[in-house]
């Protein structure tokens, strides 16, 4: 065995598990130009992020989105850049951001067969405080024969070909998941690539974490207060369960995959859809957290198998480890029964 000291000369990258699949797959090789191109852009976020107090691009750009949430420099720079990667990948005919109130249908001549829904910089408002925060994405195949537009992008989940997330906390971690199931890489600065850490990631059947913004409790629904009071005073003797809350969604989730438990941002009196967005937020996260063999419900419906009526809409959100989700279902079953 050669002995190849601390430095890997076999390294296993995104970019070659990447190309790998594509090969298997025997495809033209589009969504492999489209993945590579997506991680370009995901790595100039992370360097962004990590100089943004020395850039000066913190504080707010002055607009706001259609979300209502004040634009920071952040928002826009990672807008830009996963818009002109994924057009310069010649992979993608239509893009649905959050910063973009219209969907962008790419110049012909560019065009190929993807349609990209993603959240450029999940969790903005943390931007400032360096919580950690991230990139959301959804990947699906043109369906329609007609000319790209906006309908290209209301798919339900089950239709999606990829999706990922990628996570600018304390290390910039990738999560991507395809049909082969869930897989994480770490980016390794001192040579610019993403590394795989985790293969077929897969979620405890049941954590001891739950986590939600509890300020809104005034206004959630009962079986969620109903959830929440079982989670601090079990009445079956075991321990409560630590709550934990970010209030970045790709931070909350990558913690819930990783360590287990469940994560809700509830409908409520004010917000009867929630507040996260289904395209962008909502169905990438839903179809991860499904590959790794847990449970992403509205309460009402799966989340993928939500039909998407418009860009933009929003929907509550359930998902976690299967049996902490389906301890809830079991509970708002018994309101609805009501
Ligand atoms: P393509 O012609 O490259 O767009 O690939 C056609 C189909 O093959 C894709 O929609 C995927 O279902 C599968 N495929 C192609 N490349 C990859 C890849 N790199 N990883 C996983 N699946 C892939
Ligand atoms: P709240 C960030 O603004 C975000 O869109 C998600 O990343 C996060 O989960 C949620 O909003 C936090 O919302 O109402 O708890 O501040």
């Amino acid at each position: 065995m050669v002995d190849r000291g601390p430095f890997e000369t076999d390294i296993s990258t995104v970019t070659r598990f990447v190309t790998e699949k594509g090969r298997k797959a025997r495809g033209t090789g589009e969504l492999t130009q489209l993945l590579n191109s997506l991680c370009t852009a995901i790595k100039a976020i992370s360097s962004a992020v990590r100089q943004a107090g020395i850039a000066e691009l913190y504080g707010i750009a002055g607009s706001t989105n259609v979300t209502g949430d004040q634009v920071k420099k952040l928002d826009i720079l990672s807008n830009d850049l996963v818009v002109n990667m994924l057009k310069s990948s010649y992979a993608t005919c239509v893009l649905v951001s959050e910063e973009d109130t219209n969907a962008i249908i790419i110049e012909p001549e560019k065009r190929g067969k993807y349609v990209v829904c993603f959240d450029p910089l999940d969790g903005s408002s943390n931007i400032d405080c360096l919580v950690s925060i991230g990139t959301i994405f959804g990947i699906y195949r043109k369906t329609s024969t007609d000319e790209p537009s906006e309908k290209d992008a209301l798919q339900p989940g089950r239709k999606l070909v990829a999706a990922g997330y990628a996570l600018y906390g304390s290390a910039t971690m990738l999560v991507l998941a395809m049909d082969c199931g869930v897989n994480s890489f770490m980016l390794d600065p001192s040579i610019g690539e993403f590394i795989m850490v985790d293969r077929n990631v897969k979620i405890k059947k049941k954590g001891n974490i739950y986590s939600l913004n509890e300020g809104y409790a005034k206004d959630f629904d009962p079986a969620i207060n109903e959830y929440v009071q079982r989670k601090k005073f079990p009445s079956d003797g075991s321990a409560p369960y630590g709550a934990r809350y970010v209030g970045s969604m790709v931070a909350d989730i990558h913690r819930t995959l990783v360590y287990g438990g469940i994560f809700i941002y509830p409908a409520n009196k004010k917000n009867p859809s929630g507040k996260l967005r289904l395209l962008y937020e909502c169905i990438p996260i839903a179809y991860i957290m499904e590959k790794a063999g847990g449970i992403a419900t509205t309460g009402k419906e799966n989340i993928l198998d939500i039909i998407p009526t418009e860009i933009h809409q929003k929907a509550p959100v359930i998902m976690g480890s299967p049996e902490d989700v389906q301890e809830f279902l079991d509970i708002y079953k018994k309101y609805k029964a009501k």
